[in-house]
């Protein structure tokens, strides 16, 4: 019997899994490579460790003097900016921490087959362009917008659908002067796998608001209802149910993994002694993380936390002195953010494997000193 599906136009409804990982998962995770964990050490992620999340492939723009920005719709003005452009207007660089939505998604049982996230699906790089309020205020937005449309040049299908990848912002948050039309990352031209020659940042929100690749922005009478937009990229608690539309990202902390690891199961081994265990953490909004907690076979204590300036929107440095006694530990760190919001030990199941900010846990042996 011949099988009604096909992969791309009619795919077979992908199901929730356990234990081991699909070809097309691991296909995935080479495509798109998380931050190395030792990476938390540096304040701005140098580009070439900054994790990426490619959903369709990276279009090809051999000229950057080739591509357009076309901004229409409702508008009194509609444009077609070049770079040279956007280059033109007031220029703004700002350290923001990106995270996926689907970071941790490894770790919520029944998984979702999709990109199988560990914990290290995150970066902080600085973005330099110009607003978006001001390209927005040159086109004339109308009053009577609903919602603006991000439309990258990617393009594939999802679930049978095909569409260019596209997210929508409502225009007070479009207006939000943190919102940024970016065409440099930690001070070069944007690498193609992060957009070139444009992109959104949506700063204080996962990575999916983020549009790569972009060419056009759209402005609506009427809600965006592109796939990225209501197809995915809600918390379901139950599958299929409408769900709730991921915005800001979720309190978490990350270490860097103490000593040295075993090429295969990475785990760890740590001299006896003391050690500086150190690590980030960030969460959503603009907001600030208040304390950094970490557990050591199950005993909480607090660790240092950098404070941060009010308007960041960048990850903040934590480290904690620990004396390394030999034998088996866990080591394991928890933020808590300036409304209380704090790491759960386990991920609370989310039908999409969305927004798993549980607590990382390292198991070291620490042996006695040669
Ligand atoms: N056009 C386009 N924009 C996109 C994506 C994409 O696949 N296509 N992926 C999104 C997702 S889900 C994330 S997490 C971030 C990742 O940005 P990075 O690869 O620069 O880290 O880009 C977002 N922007
Ligand atoms: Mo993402």
């Amino acid at each position: 019997m011949t099988s009604p599906h096909h992969p791309i136009l009619n795919p077979a409804p992908r199901q929730h899994a356990e234990g081991l990982f699909t070809s097309e998962e691991v296909a995935l995770s080479g495509r798109n490579h998380a931050m190395q964990l030792e990476g938390l050490r540096y304040d701005v992620t140098p580009a070439g460790m900054h994790y990426l999340l490619i959903h369709f492939d990276i279009p090809y723009v051999a000229r950057a003097e080739d591509w357009r920005l076309a901004v229409g719709g409702r508008v009194a003005r509609p444009l077609s900016l070049s770079l040279a452009d956007i280059k033109a207007m007031p220029q703004r660089t700002m350290r923001v921490t990106l995270e996926c939505a689907g970071n941790g998604r490894k770790g919520v049982s029944p998984r979702w087959p999709s990109m199988p996230w560990a914990h290290e699906a995150v970066g902080t790089a600085e973005w330099t362009g110009t607003p978006l309020a001001g390209v927005l205020a040159a086109a004339g937005l109308d009053p009577a917008t609903v919602e603006i449309a991000f439309l990258g040049a990617d393009r594939g299908f999802d679930k049978g659908l095909e569409h260019n990848y596209g997210r929508s912002l409502v225009p007070a948050m479009a207006m939000n002067e943190n919102v940024m039309l970016v065409h440099a990352m930690n001070g070069a031209p944007l690498l193609p796998q992060h957009g070139f020659p444009l992109r959104l940042v949506v700063p204080g929100w996962y990575g999916m608001a983020s549009v790569k690749w972009l060419d056009t922005i759209e402005a609506l009478d009427r809600p965006f209802d592109g796939y990225q937009q209501v197809g995915t990229y809600h918390y379901r608690s139950t599958p299929g149910e409408k769900g709730v539309p991921i915005t800001t990202m979720r309190v978490k902390s990350l270490m860097v993994p103490p000593g040295v690891p075993c090429w295969y199961e990475r785990q760890r081994l740590v001299e006896r002694g003391p050690v500086r265990l150190t690590g980030r953490a960030w969460t959503g909004g603009g907001g600030a993380v208040e304390k950094v907690e970490v557990g050591i076979d199950g005993v909480w204590r607090p660790a240092t936390v950098e404070r941060r300036s009010a308007g960041s929107f960048a990850w903040q440095a934590w480290h904690y002195e620990w004396q390394a006694e030999p034998g088996e530990h866990e080591i394991a760190c928890r933020a808590t953010d300036q409304t209380g919001a704090t790491q759960p030990d386990a991920p609370t199941w989310d039908a999409g494997g969305f927004g798993n900010n549980s607590v990382q846990r390292v198991r070291v042996t620490v042996r006695e000193r040669l």
